[in-house]
């Protein structure tokens, strides 16, 4: 194949492939009203929250006793309307109006028109396929007080959605949710003390029965140590990943985040660290019967990451996770983990926390990948080697959807 030949092939590829969204903030509809969709959910996304405060002189006091629609508005006009929608998370809205056939500029009316209109179960497909997408993988918080009923209420399943086991509540806020699982009868202490370990185990494992997640998951901050002294690393050690490995899946670590550096913006108020991963390089040797999903959050590891990557095969390299979802850095990333790792990584996933997000970071990531895996099969014919168009179909459905069956869904 010459190099146009390969450029339209991996685009044509990419275009064609259903994608495996391996993280997200969706909710099967059986779930009930928890899952977020529709214009209004769409303009007030913490990304556009943390704009609106560079763009417009509101406190964040003012703006979250407003309700959502006035929010809403107020962010439409200040960073759409006053300014230029240029920021990767306001293009995205812009998108997703265009994917609809909407106004992007002017009144909202249309718009809160149409999804007003729609039916939820059909939505959903009809957005799926313009993100080319057949499944997302959702984040599921056991302690979480409108999440939890839906679930004892047995929800039917749903093909296009996975569970998975969120543990953030019980891994970093143990102080504020021990005595939760107190009252529903575990044995545990707040020191986690005694039976404590074996109970938050008795505790998930009641969970995996009830969600059947396809891995467990938690974020963790910049600070993350492991070994440590903490009810974080013994429950990690002594309950989590035991249970993982009796059910055979993997703990996806989401490791970087310096939790509410800004606490008035609410969701919008975290940042960014660099971490320590020799805590990464001590889990992967000390649980070599685990297996990790692993995506860091500041730019700064992620070289660090694929050198680890190459020394444990239980590790699995995923995403450009939230601050790093930008063409820019996503470009880089990529880049080097192709070079790094081959096709053995997974490249992105959305972490939508609004349905029809999906459509604009995939086609975001549609757009800024074809080019870098372009480059990586022009430049090896370059050299000599043979790119077919089975080679490249094989490679990206390997990236986009193999290695999250293969590594997770499959074993
Ligand atoms: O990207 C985000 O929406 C963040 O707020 C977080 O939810 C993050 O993705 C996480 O899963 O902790
Ligand atoms: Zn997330």
């Amino acid at each position: 194949m010459n190099p146009e030949q390969i450029r339209a092939a991996v685009q044509e590829e990419l275009q064609a492939l259903p994608i495996i969204d391996i993280h997200t903030h969706l909710f099967q509809p059986s779930l009930g009203p928890i899952g977020l969709w529709g214009i209004d959910e769409l303009i007030t996304y913490h990304y556009l929250e943390a704009e609106l405060f560079r763009s417009c002189p509101i406190t964040p006091t003012q703006y979250f006793s407003m309700g959502k629609q006035a929010q809403a508005d107020l962010i439409w006009k200040t960073l759409f309307i006053d300014n230029t929608p240029i920021s990767e998370a306001t293009r995205g809205v812009v998108a997703v109006l265009n994917a609809f056939g909407l106004p992007t500029s002017g009144s909202l009316t249309e718009a809160r028109a149409f999804f007003a209109s729609r039916k939820l179960d059909q939505h959903i497909d009809d957005v799926f396929r313009l993100a080319g997408i057949d499944q997302a993988v959702m984040t599921n918080d056991p302690l979480d007080p409108t999440e939890v009923p839906a679930w004892e209420a047995n929800p039917a399943t749903d093909k296009r959605f996975h569970a998975v086991l969120r543990l953030d509540r019980i891994l970093n806020k143990w102080a504020q949710h021990w005595e939760v699982l107190k009252e529903q009868g575990y044995d545990v202490a707040a020191d986690g003390s005694g039976n404590s370990a074996s109970e938050v185990r008795r505790f998930l494992s009641k969970w995996c029965d009830k969600m059947n997640p396809v891995y467990m998951a938690v974020s963790l901050p910049d600070t993350f140590a492991y070994p440590e002294d903490s009810t974080r690393i013994l429950f990690l050690r002594e309950a989590v990943l035991p249970l993982c490995r009796e059910r055979n899946i993997p703990l996806s670590t989401m490791i970087g985040v310096r939790y509410l550096v800004n606490p008035t913006l609410k969701l919008a108020g975290d940042g960014a660290g660099k971490s320590d991963l020799r805590a990464v390089e001590r889990m992967a040797l000390d649980f070599g019967d685990n297996r990790f999903l692993i995506s860091l959050l500041s730019r700064e590891n992620q070289h660090e990451l694929c050198v680890y990557a190459r020394k444990f095969a239980n590790l699995m390299p995923f995403g450009c996770w939230w601050f790093l979802n930008n063409p820019s850095v996503v470009e880089e990333m990529t880049r080097e983990r192709i070079e790094m790792l081959g096709a053995s990584f997974i490249p992105q996933h959305s972490d939508a926390r609004v349905l029809e997000q999906v459509i604009y970071k995939w086609r975001n990531t549609r757009r800024t990948l074809t080019p870098i895996l372009a480059g990586t099969f022009q430049t090896l014919a370059e050299d000599g080697g043979i790119v077919t168009r089975d080679a490249i179909r094989r490679d990206i459905t390997r990236m986009f959807r193999g290695n999250f069956e293969n590594f997770v869904l499959s074993r």
